[in-house]
């Protein structure tokens, strides 16, 4: 397959103002008819031909005007159609066959359960007709609906349900109109025997929207969150940014199978259920908090996306980063600012920076593809969330506001790029950031290097701040960007010093402030400090940076217990612990420092703190993180230092844990999934799996006991997972009660085969390679397949990176057995493979076989080529 780049983008010739749809829905095949009321733009060259994307269907009729066309009259290939001469005005009525049922891709319409649904984004749309399938044509859609009544007495697509009927055979009818213009990614239909939960919301103005979840009946009373979600959703939206909903109703589907998270097509989201569904007996106070992240992000983009869309998808980030952005913002006025950063953070280092890092590694506004499904990444999305969020942090809240609104008051209605909505800012905060636009162009992880040095004699501190950023594929040299680094300067009473600058008048009344850097180094003066301080650099993570700052073990103890900014109060913890974990990796297990015990005691103690922070603040860094950090990644070095700092923990703090967690565990309050509620079960579970390190029977009962008696998920799961931990028998007991009791929850059977594949165990591996035969397992549905195999290969690195590459071995076997049903999915779980070259030559060598021996497989994906020979280049 060719590549496309981003330089070679054309405005459409042709567009297509309005188009009719009807879908005749049947088990064995379905038809679909369209008319497209089609205008050739202004400047195009009345020779220009037509090309429709089209592929994977049957094309029965085609009529241009009404007059039939014959092969010849028009070029059909494997990829789509051309008419060679078309009028500059025309109608085009096209119909197509296609077999939904057969279609295992999950792109285009399918089958789920019992239920057609479609995902049309990126390019699924020209699986359904022929269509100039590109999101730079904006159209009106009306679409009919046909289906048997008793099987699919629900039938819905875009916009307002306009008329219904019935036929004498059995089928019926309904016809839905979308007024607003519309790109084809965002056009979908469902149709199925689904339940409904049915509420109104009232907007600013006044309007009253109806809001209705459908999902399978059984399913129905898990969508009380979801609801509620929603609504809190709206209000945020108008409130913060002054954007109200616009249809007069809003549709969210729950489906099984299902490629991404969710889908915002207008006014009728399509759902994973694992983002729709929660009640607390079958869902954790994680997948209550992701019910409503998601939530919040697809209705969101009905203004970021939706109402202003991308030119092309090389601005993908324009939509999702923006989204994702206003999806944190959200989340974080919700429930814990602090947790919530810290997680968005702990997401962008353990996903983003390896990426960045490795032969994937791509700007947020990528300049090539070969399939774009290949680049909905963690650098377009997280990455692309933390560039807006420096918009936010160099203009400030008021001045991104201003740049919002000029740009939904530029550009409502059409679609854009990542340059319009710079622009935009800029404009309406009359700046210069045209160095900012590097962000979008360049890959790779920014360093910044601060050093420091303070003099007593003139009572001035300086920062020394220099950046470099590592090349990528493609891109040897960079230049340096333009960023906020947010620092404050902490006494030795652990207050904020005021900061003044030299040249100024006055310090400022903020306990931190933000210095643009700009300059591949550049220095700092603050003046009137009477004392050496410390200083709190990348407060809130203000940039997507790799600090290196030479804190001693002193200083961050002392930040740890004291930084007012809580993003950085659990960073100097991390960095604490992450110090100390790297050196026992190269130098071997060594004993716990003191100081790092008490600084954890003293957390644990510190009244001020909330049990959510407190829990993240005394987990020590993943092992993604740690792998990260090193040279050459030792994955079963880096397991075993970490599981030693935990044992040590554990037995240094045991009395703690248990007093801790016993107080938490006496709290009899109904179980509510709000953030109180569940950082206090976080924070009990934690101190749950501090006590099973001591691996005493004591604490292995205590666990069954928490598991067996558990009146919520969260904490059923948490103690089972510490139970499939464990060597024992006890481990295959829970495991079956957990089975036997949850076998008819699809998304509660998707926990049980991620608590296995996540295992500590020794044999993690065989068990898992033993379960891809239990019958509750399939190949066909993608959370399965996350949450066995993409959880095993990405989530248990010590029994991924085996010494044996039987790991490699099992995931490339997976890779080659699910490129001929989903390639999307296939390809996104070679991810762990393409990073080879970070690991020792053992393993080098056996995971560059693996690759190759992928990239021979007859009939691969491009999907799956993709990934394959970019990561052996
Ligand atoms: N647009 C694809 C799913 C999402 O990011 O919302
Ligand atoms: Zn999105």
């Amino acid at each position: 397959a060719t590549p496309v780049h981003r330089h070679e983008y054309q405005v459409p010739p042709y567009r297509v103002d309005s188009l009719e749809l009807e879908f005749s829905l049947d088990e064995e095949e379905t038809l679909v008819k369209s008319r497209l009321h089609i205008c050739r733009n202004d400047g195009i060259n009345p020779h220009e031909p037509l090309h429709l994307f089209g592929e994977s269907m049957e094309l029965l009729e085609l009529s241009l005007d009404g007059k039939a066309l014959r092969l010849g009259d028009y070029l059909l290939k494997s990829d789509g159609l051309s008419i060679a001469l078309v009028p500059a005005q025309f109608t085009l009525e096209i119909t197509t066959r296609l077999q939904p049922q057969l279609n295992t891709q999950l792109e285009g319409l399918y089958k789920s359960g019992g239920m057609f649904c479609t995902q049309c984004e990126a390019e699924g749309f020209r699986r359904i007709t022929y269509f100039p399938d590109r999101p730079d044509v904006m159209s009106r859609y009306t679409t009919t609906v046909i289906a048997d009544k008793a099987r699919y007495p629900v039938l819905l697509s875009n916009g307002n349900p306009v008329e219904r009927g019935d036929y004498d055979d059995g089928r019926h009818w309904v016809r839905w109109e979308d007024p607003f213009p519309k790109p084809s990614y965002l056009f979908a239909l469902v149709a199925g025997d689904l339940a409904c939960r049915r509420d109104t919301y009232v907007t600013t103005s006044g309007r009253e929207v109806t809001l209705e979840i459908y999902t399978e009946h059984e399913n129905i009373d898990k969508t009380a969150h979801a609801m509620a979600s929603l609504k809190r959703s709206m209000r945020w939206d108008e409130e913060a940014y002054g954007l109200e909903y616009d249809l007069d109703i809003y549709m969210i589907v729950a489906v099984g199978d299902f490629n991404m998270g969710a889908m915002e097509n207008k006014g009728l989201n399509i759902f994973n259920t694992q983002y729709v569904l929660a009640s607390p007996d079958t869902a954790t106070d994680t997948d209550f908090e992701n019910v409503e992240a998601v939530i919040g992000h697809e209705y969101f983009h009905n203004w970021t996306g939706n109402r202003v869309t991308c030119r092309d998808w090389f601005q993908l980030s324009l939509k999702e980063g923006l989204t994702v952005f206003r999806e944190q913002q959200f989340s974080a006025a919700m429930g814990s600012a602090a947790v919530k950063r810290i997680n968005d953070v702990r997401i962008l280092r353990n996903h983003q920076f390896p990426e960045d890092a490795g032969p994937m590694a791509h700007p947020v506004r990528p300049d090539s593809y070969i399939e774009i499904n290949n680049f909905y990444t963690a650098t377009v999305y997280n990455k692309g969330a933390e560039v807006i969020r420096m918009y936010h942090t160099l203009l400030g809240e008021a001045g991104f506001r201003r740049g919002v609104d000029l740009y939904f008051q530029r550009h409502d209605g059409q679609a854009v790029t990542c340059d319009d909505f710079l622009a935009a800012m800029a404009d309406a905060n009359n700046v210069d950031l045209s160095q900012f636009s590097l962000w979008y162009s360049q890959a790779g992880t920014p360093k910044l290097r601060v050093r420091d040095e303070y003099d007593p004699a003139t009572q001035t501190y300086t920062l020394h701040v220099s950046q470099s950023c590592p090349p990528t594929p493609g891109q040897s040299e960079k230049k340096p960007f333009h960023l906020p680094l947010t620092v404050g300067l902490v006494d030795t009473d652990g207050k904020d010093l005021p900061l003044q600058l030299d040249g100024e008048s006055h310090a400022l009344d903020t306990a931190h402030r933000v210095l643009e850097i700009r300059e591949a180094e550049q220095s700092f003066r603050f003046v009137n400090i009477p004392k050496r301080p410390r200083p709190s650099l990348l407060r809130g993570f203000s940039a997507p940076v790799e600090l290196d700052y030479p804190y001693t073990a002193e200083d961050l103890a002392f930040l740890f217990a004291h930084d007012s900014d809580p993003f950085n109060r659990w960073e100097a913890g991390q960095r604490l612990m992450s110090d100390l974990l790297l050196e026992w990796t190269a130098k071997g297990i060594g004993k716990l420092p003191q100081p790092l015990l008490k600084a954890i005691q003293e957390t644990l103690a510190h009244k001020a703190l909330d049990a959510a922070f407190i829990a993240e603040a005394i987990t020590p860094p993943t092992e993604a993180y740690l792998a990260e950090q090193m040279q050459t990644i030792d994955p079963l070095g880096i397991h075993a230092s970490r599981e030693a700092l935990r044992q040590q923990l554990a037995q240094g703090l045991a009395k703690q844990w248990l007093s801790l967690y016993q107080e938490l565990a006496s709290d009899n309050t109904a179980y509510r999934p709000d953030g109180d509620g569940a950082g206090k079960r976080r924070l009990k579970n934690v101190a749950l799996g501090y006590l099973s390190c001591l691996h005493s029977e004591s604490e292995q009962t205590r666990c069954l006991e928490q598991f067996r008696q558990a009146t919520n998920m969260t904490d059923q799961l948490a103690a089972l997972a510490l139970l499939a931990d464990t060597e024992g028998e006890v481990a295959d007991v829970a495991l079956r009660e957990f089975y036997e009791r949850w076998q008819r929850e699809p998304l509660v059977v998707d926990k049980w085969f991620r608590v296995q594949a996540m295992s500590k165990r020794s044999d993690a591996l065989d068990r898992v390679v033993a379960l891809i035969e239990h019958p509750a397992f399939e190949l066909r549905n993608p959370n399965k397949v996350r949450a066995l195999i993409g959880a095993f290969c990405q989530a248990n690195p010590a029994r991924f990176h085996a010494p044996d590459g039987q790991g490699y071995r099992f995931l490339a076997d997976n890779i080659i057995a699910l490129d001929g049903i989903n390639p999307q999915i296939a390809a996104r779980l070679a991810a762990p493979l393409s990073r080879w070259r970070r690991y020792d030559s053992k393993r080098q060598e056996q995971m560059k076989l693996e690759l190759e021996r992928i990239l021979k497989t007859q009939k691969l994906s491009n999907d799956v080529h993709e990934i394959v020979s970019k990561s052996l280049a």
